[in-house]
């Protein structure tokens, strides 16, 4: 069967500031929380390797555009530095950081690359956590001023911009389950954190909309699906309400411009509602975005709570669901995370029936491998696994396409391995090997496949 994208569909790759700069590290830039975070805890992160050590794309930037465009990629996706572009988060901006960036982007658009660009991929300045980071407001209209710093500086070549990656990520990994940087534990405060990343995501649009500005302005969410274990009502409830804590959370607010009311009804409930000021709701009503990124790694398979959760803990997500291990689910083997390829088809439906089909395109997916290196054939890594789980992945997404989906285009995590978050370069994801010792760069076998894919602009299989 021939598998074929409607024209100019968005063929390339997502990648980070701090997932890939490196060089000009500790110089050029202010320090983050990652930094902060790994100086005093290096334990915390595999092998104990910081985020200093990555493919150094502020050196290689001109050879991994090469690469990019040998790749056959039309667009990619990174973000910018906020702590690089003003150190302090609020003062002066630092004009090797507009050099810099100013570099990347045209010789992106040079080499016919439309460059995708994040205000906000994880890596708060640290002089911005040091008074609260998004717990307070103070911070939500410093990001506001560099959200616009930046529209000013490269709005005239970037037209495609997107406030925040994966905004649930800090408010869990910081904020529920002690992952990222400040390390809390207590659902009252991620719950001030996530709404104050809405306000932000807000403010900046409305920053985007009153500049006029030529591109158009999203977010990047990684969306979920919740399957309850069973049609048992008590199994759905649970699987409605991870829904809403970790998907509607964001899903609503920017394309809907409110909260769903059963979610803030939950949290009042169990007061653990943020506190919000009058003019909040026009705010967040005015962070209607024109495009949706879709990061999509696997669902999240959910039943009811049927064991005691302890009554004196704070309120926390696990008193409303249990995640549930399904029996001969499909696994990465590589990596413990389950592949569930229908699950990009479903997103794609439900934005279709539930949200007005809003402009979007699937921003990351990807998947991890430990020891890669075990795959080399002949100097390459025959990453076969990777080619199933990529065409496995578009097949359905050409399905949702096919039936009214209003996808545009398909980005993988990631183009050349990359440092992640804790896990240092435990699981790669790159189309391009990466010898962290030597910086030697190698595409893979899924590189060369993504790169003929792109080129036909689809599949035959
Ligand atoms: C997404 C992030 C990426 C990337 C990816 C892979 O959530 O947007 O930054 O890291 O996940 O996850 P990990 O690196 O934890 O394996």
């Amino acid at each position: 069967m021939k598998y074929v994208f409607p024209e100019n569909f968005w063929w390339g790759s997502a990648s980070s500031a701090l997932q890939s700069e490196g060089e000009g590290y500790y110089t050029s830039r202010g320090e983050t929380t990652w930094d902060h975070w790994f100086a005093r805890q290096p334990h915390r992160f595999h092998q104990e390797i910081g985020p200093q050590d990555t493919s150094q794309f502020y050196r290689y930037w001109q050879e991994d555009i090469q690469l990019l465009k040998q790749l056959n990629h039309n667009s990619f996706r990174t973000s910018l530095s906020w702590a690089r572009l003003i150190p302090d988060g609020i003062g002066e901006v630092n004009p090797e950081a507009v050099t810099f960036y100013n570099q990347v982007i045209n010789e992106l658009i040079e080499q016919g690359i439309t460059p995708f660009i994040t205000l906000f991929h994880f890596d708060m300045p640290m002089a911005m956590q040091e008074i609260g980071g998004w717990e307070n407001r103070e911070v939500v209209d410093a990001y506001a001023r560099y959200a616009k710093i930046c529209f000013e500086l490269f709005g005239d070549r970037v037209l495609h911009w997107f406030t925040f990656n994966e905004p649930i990520v800090p408010v869990e990994g910081g904020y529920l389950y002690d992952f990222h940087y400040p390390n809390v534990v207590d659902f009252r405060r991620a719950a001030t954190v996530a709404y104050h990343t809405v306000l932000a995501h807000a403010k900046a649009v409305q920053a985007f909309r009153a500049g006029h500005y030529a591109g158009e302005i999203g977010i990047v969410l990684n969306l979920t699906p919740s399957y309850p274990r069973s049609q048992n009502p008590e199994d759905q409830k649970a699987a409605h309400h991870a829904d809403l804590l970790f998907n509607r959370s964001f899903l609503d607010p920017v394309l809907r411009g409110k909260y769903p009311a059963d979610l803030v009804e939950l949290l009042k409930d169990y007061d653990q509602l943020p506190k919000c000021q009058e003019e909040d709701s026009g705010t967040i009503a005015e962070g209607k975005i024109d495009l949706l990124g879709i990061n999509y790694y696997q669902p999240r398979r959910v039943k009811y709570r049927d064991s005691i959760v302890n009554p004196l803990m704070p309120f926390m997500p696990e008193w409303l669901f249990d995640n549930y291990e399904m029996p001969g689910r499909k696994m990465n083997p590589y990596r413990g995370w389950e592949i569930y390829e229908p699950g990009i088809y479903d997103i794609l439906v439900n934005l279709r029936d539930n949200y007005g089909n809003p402009r979007c395109f699937i921003s990351e997916n990807g998947m991890g491998v430990e020891n890669e290196q075990r795959f080399i054939e002949n100097g390459q890594i025959n990453d076969q696994y990777r080619i199933d789980f990529i065409s496995g992945h578009l097949k359905w997404l050409h399905k949702g396409i096919s039936e009214g989906c209003n996808c545009l285009g398909y980005h993988m995590w990631t183009f050349i391995d990359n440092w992640s978050w804790c896990n240092a370069y435990k699981n790669r994801y790159g189309f391009v090997q990466l010898d962290l010792a030597t910086q030697k760069r190698t595409i893979k076998k899924s590189g060369e496949w993504f790169a003929i894919t792109a080129f036909n602009n689809g599949f035959n299989e």
